[in-house]
């Protein structure tokens, strides 16, 4: 949610909020739930979920895993921000991970997760996720639970259109929310309108390993390009990408880019500009950006800077890109299951446009344009338009779908979910939400069929929904049941990080391909060892590497001398159980960087370089057995000077 563009609105809410929470001390903040609502979010101690939610974590970089409909969370799988509790981009492994154009970058902001598609439908292979900050898209494996790409958007500020993929996950997209220069330089702000572009990056997906590359980027006018969905059905071929500040305003947005009563969704015929790009339009442009890979036989990231990206202007894919008017300020760009409607969402209009593919392709072909922005035809607004939901409530953001012909509002500033016919558009049922919902959720809600039955609404505001945490509150998210003709409220759940979008889908698509060790017999890791009797300390100059192994109980070596103050001493663990959720950690005294957490049959690497003579106490982190506190050993530091030599135990003939 863009806060700042709305601010007006947002004043008029908190006023509302502040009459609301003064007009009793009663304990009930909103409706009570049905009496049935706890039988329907309870989970039975042994039973599982019935959904895996994937919540992107916003401003914590990460994306967390909650199970439906209890609101537990299952796991934060790291992504884009370091993770000291298992040592994601602080191993020697993983900062490949988080190497960028800029260097190495600690952190982003999460807010899109995507599951990959097949025929349209989630097939629980892939995760899909952006970094808004510093442009880049991550693929998270759902067989490992783990993050093991992540690509660089070249020619792009605030990747927030993204990754928003195809039906058959052929292509995610990267629609860039700044323009800036293309390429990025040293140009007064004032030039704006002469200088500054949009860029839509389509990255091709490679279907049996999912390995994203950039096909192709196409440099559109300088507006925000906010969000984005491709067509389906009928509208396969086709993405949809909302954009606001068609004024093309630098300063004071919030009322600079508010002063036009249209905006746009630009239509992109990606089939088109794939036949165009095969037959070779387009030029390469330089541009550095990297590809980050992590491979789960070596359990190592690897970092590779491409040099160039085939761009293509307007001119080169006529009659491939159509700006649809769409009031005000766009925000979502939602498109139905059918694929015939395609849903915007104005944060500050007061009607929800939904547009009709079959009446575009017409104004197409019958030419019915409103001018032109830069070479790409403005269709006339009526000429597209199935209709508009009226009076659907205030701040209109993101739509989602149901299996029964509904849509779902969320009303950021009347702080409500709307349900609406979508062939009808009219307006059936209406909840409100505590408070101010971004984005919501509906299992396959955004695909060819939707499984439908729960609905979380994701919202901005917490306010008095929990005990107070001091200034700061977690996110809240409120699960809703959308099974009956009325939707009802079940349960609040506190989220982690700022969630945005966020998908679910059935557990079995996930739990039946979920992986419980790694091999040891495949792990090819350069420094790790098949078997305690191979545990070893190796010097090479300054470099101590220590092939250590961890199983229940013990650390080899666990007695090590001969390393000195300034060595660089590498801990390379690995661990050999091969029994399921049975990791090992590892830390020593002084450490400056985090622990590691290894998983069954992986090898991880710690880098320390001791400053100060003296025994050096390490240990196991993760409570793995009754002798866990027994798997501890010695590192001795010496002085600079001295003429120690290395030595270690192994654990032989024990
Ligand atoms: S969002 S402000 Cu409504 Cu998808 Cu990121
Ligand atoms: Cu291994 Cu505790």
């Amino acid at each position: 949610m863009d806060k700042k563009s709305i601010k007006g609105l947002f004043v008029l809410l908190l006023t509302c909020l502040v009459i609301f929470a003064g007009c009793g001390k009663s304990k009930n903040k909103g409706p009570l739930v049905e009496s049935d609502a706890p039988s329907k979010v309870y989970v039975e101690p042994g039973k599982y979920d019935e959904f895996y939610a994937f919540v992107s974590g916003g401003f914590s970089g990460q994306l967390a895993v909650y199970g439906l409909p209890s609101g537990r969370l299952l796991r934060v799988v790291p992504v884009f921000s370091q993770n000291p509790e298992n040592g994601w981009g602080y191993t020697e492994e993983t900062k490949p991970m988080l190497n960028t154009s800029y260097g190495f970058v600690p952190w982003d902001d999460s807010h899109h997760s995507e599951l990959s598609m097949k025929d349209g439908v989630p097939d629980g292979r892939w995760l899909f996720i952006n970094g808004n900050n510093t442009p880049r898209i991550a693929r998270v494996n759902l067989s490992t639970f783990r993050t093991e790409e992540i690509i660089e958007i070249p020619n792009s500020a605030g990747n927030h259109s993204s990754p928003f993929i195809t039906p058959g996950t052929e292509y995610v997209v990267a629609g860039t929310r700044f323009s800036i220069p293309v390429e990025n330089r040293d140009v007064p702000i004032e030039s704006y309108k002469e200088n500054f572009k949009g860029t839509l990056s389509f990255l091709k997906v490679n279907p049996s390993s999912g390995e994203m590359d950039i096909a192709f980027q196409l440099i559109t006018p300088g507006f925000d390009y906010d969000l984005s969905h491709a067509g389906k059905g009928p509208s396969d071929g086709w993405f949809f990408f909302s954009c606001y500040n068609s004024e093309q305003s630098y300063s004071l947005l919030e009322v600079n880019a508010s002063q036009k009563d249209k905006d746009f969704i630009l239509a992109v015929n990606w089939k088109k500009i794939e036949e165009l790009v095969a037959k070779g339009v387009g030029k390469e442009m330089p541009a550095s950006y990297v590809h980050n890979v992590y491979d789960d036989k070596k359990h190592s990231g690897t970092s590779e800077t491409r040099k160039s990206v085939k761009v293509l202007y307007p001119n080169d894919v006529e009659g491939a890109m159509y700006y649809m008017p769409c009031p005000k300020s766009p925000h979502g760009a939602d498109v139905d299951p059918t694929g015939e409607f395609i849903v915007g969402g104005g944060k500050l209009a007061t009607v929800i446009p939904v547009f009709s593919f079959s009446k575009m392709t017409k104004a197409i072909n019958e030419k019915k344009f409103d001018g032109d922005v830069e070479g790409i035809p403005v269709l006339k607004y009526e000429e597209v338009l199935a209709g508009e939901v009226q009076q659907p409530g205030l701040g209109p953001l993101h739509t989602e779908f149901d299996d029964k012909g509904y849509a779902y509002t969320s009303m950021f500033v009347s702080s409500e979910i709307v349900k609406w016919k979508v062939d009808t558009r009219e307006v059936v049922d209406r909840l409100p939400v505590y408070y101010s919902v971004g984005h919501l959720l509906i299992p396959g809600g955004d695909s060819k069929k939707p499984w439908g039955k729960y609905l979380v609404s994701m919202n901005k505001i917490t306010k008095d929904r929990f005990l107070p945490t001091g200034p700061e509150l977690s996110q809240s998210s409120q699960l809703i049941d959308i099974s009956g003709d009325k939707m009802k409220l079940l349960l609040d759940f506190p989220t982690v990080g700022e969630p945005h979008y966020a998908q679910a889908i059935p557990a079995d698509l996930i739990s039946k391909n979920s992986l419980k060790i790694f091999k040891i017999e495949e792990n090819a890791h350069p420094y790790g060892i098949k078997s305690e009797k191979d545990a070893r300390v190796e010097r090479k100059g300054n470099e101590v590497h220590v092939y250590m192994s961890a199983i229940r109980s013990h650390l080899t070596p666990d007695n090590i001398e001969g390393v000195k103050v300034g060595d660089d001493v590498y801990f390379h663990l690995t661990n050999l159980e091969q029994d399921w959720d049975i990791p090992h950690g590892f830390t020593i005294m002084g450490n400056q960087n985090s622990e590691l957490l290894v998983m069954p049959g992986e090898t991880c690497t710690i880098k320390w370089t001791p400053k100060a003579p003296g025994i050096y106490p390490y240990y196991c982190t993760d409570f793995c057995s009754a002798l866990h506190q027994e798997m501890q050993g010695y590192m001795r530091v010496s002085d600079k000077n001295s003429n120690v030599q290395i030595k270690f135990n192994s654990n032989q003939g024990k």
